[in-house]
């Protein structure tokens, strides 16, 4: 594996790092995480919004520890342990975000303690609504951001195409969001609020590193498009903001360091090699 992604800073800062502190202790809930990751911030955000007791251990999955490939042969993070039987003792692990989320959800669903179900329980049509844009963000938002990162001149597509699909993917997704907002159900917080937050949180590196930028258009500017971006800019508003997203974000410049190679194209990791490849993401 190449040095380029084993030399991460180790370890969360700025608020992840106090969030990350607060969850060291022993505990047979156990979420295997690296800071940067913004798969692993979409388990966590579920973490922190319902206040679920666990332990975060922080891990460089590029390194492929034995142990590590032992819970989760496909050596990714989030990896989740989830303790089983009476006594907590034993573990059965999880992996995939999206799925991770979910289960956290459902299993901790005693609404007294763990707050709203962050998907719409009692309602099927709802939460298959949910899901079908879950599946959205994964399939279409998240690889168009990698796309456009890791964008350079050699590549046989321009930059223009690579922005133009990013926002034509997240127009999409905001016009099906509730009018009356700020998130995807309106008042109601939810799943498919927590899956894009990281990549939101992380448009910033594409304009700090890509010419033009994410390109999405200012205030007063989008012409037909002007009701989508004003209601793109209230989900952002609320989203950049919400405490759990807040919470587990480490200092912006370690972001930037993390995501250089990204934006130079150099990484090897399993997500960079299938965007330049152009395969679906890990
Ligand atoms: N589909 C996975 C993707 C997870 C993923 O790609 N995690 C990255 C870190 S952001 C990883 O562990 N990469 C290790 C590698 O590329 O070798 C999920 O949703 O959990």
């Amino acid at each position: 594996m190449a040095s380029v992604d084993t030399s991460l800073p180790a370890k969360p800062t700025g608020l992840a790092a106090d969030f990350a502190s607060e969850h060291e202790r022993e505990h047979p809930l156990k979420l295997y995480g690296g800071w940067f990751c913004p798969f692993v911030q979409r388990t966590w955000i579920v973490l922190h919004e319902k206040d679920i007791p666990h332990q975060y251990i922080e891990i460089n999955p590029y390194q492929k520890a034995p142990e590590f490939l032992a819970l989760n042969p496909r050596g990714l993070v989030p990896t989740l342990a989830v303790p089983v039987g009476n006594g907590g003792h034993a573990q059965k692990p999880l992996y995939e975000s999206t799925i991770i989320c979910e289960f956290l959800d459902e299993a901790y669903d005693d609404e007294a303690t763990y707050g709203k179900s962050l998907l719409p329980s009692g309602n099927a049509y709802e939460r298959a609504r949910c899901r079908l844009w879950i599946e959205h963000v994964g399939s279409k938002i998240v690889p168009g951001f990698y796309k456009l990162l890791q964008h350079t001149p050699e590549k046989g597509y321009s930059i223009e195409e690579a922005r133009g699909n990013l926002l034509g993917q997240i127009k999409t997704f905001v016009k099906e969001m509730d009018a009356g907002g700020p998130w995807f159900l309106g008042e109601r917080f939810s799943l498919v609020d927590v899956v894009l937050a990281p990549w939101a949180k992380r448009l910033f590196l594409i304009d700090h590193y890509k010419p033009g930028g994410v390109g999405i258009p200012a205030e007063g500017t989008a012409g037909e498009d002007e009701e989508v971006w004003k209601r793109w800019r209230v989900w952002l508003g609320a989203i950049t903001k919400r405490k759990s997203v807040v919470e587990t974000w480490s200092a912006d410049e370690m972001y930037i360091e993390a995501y250089k190679r990204y934006a130079e194209d150099t990484t090897q990791s399993e997500v960079a090699q299938a965007t330049r490849k152009g395969e679906r993401l890990p």
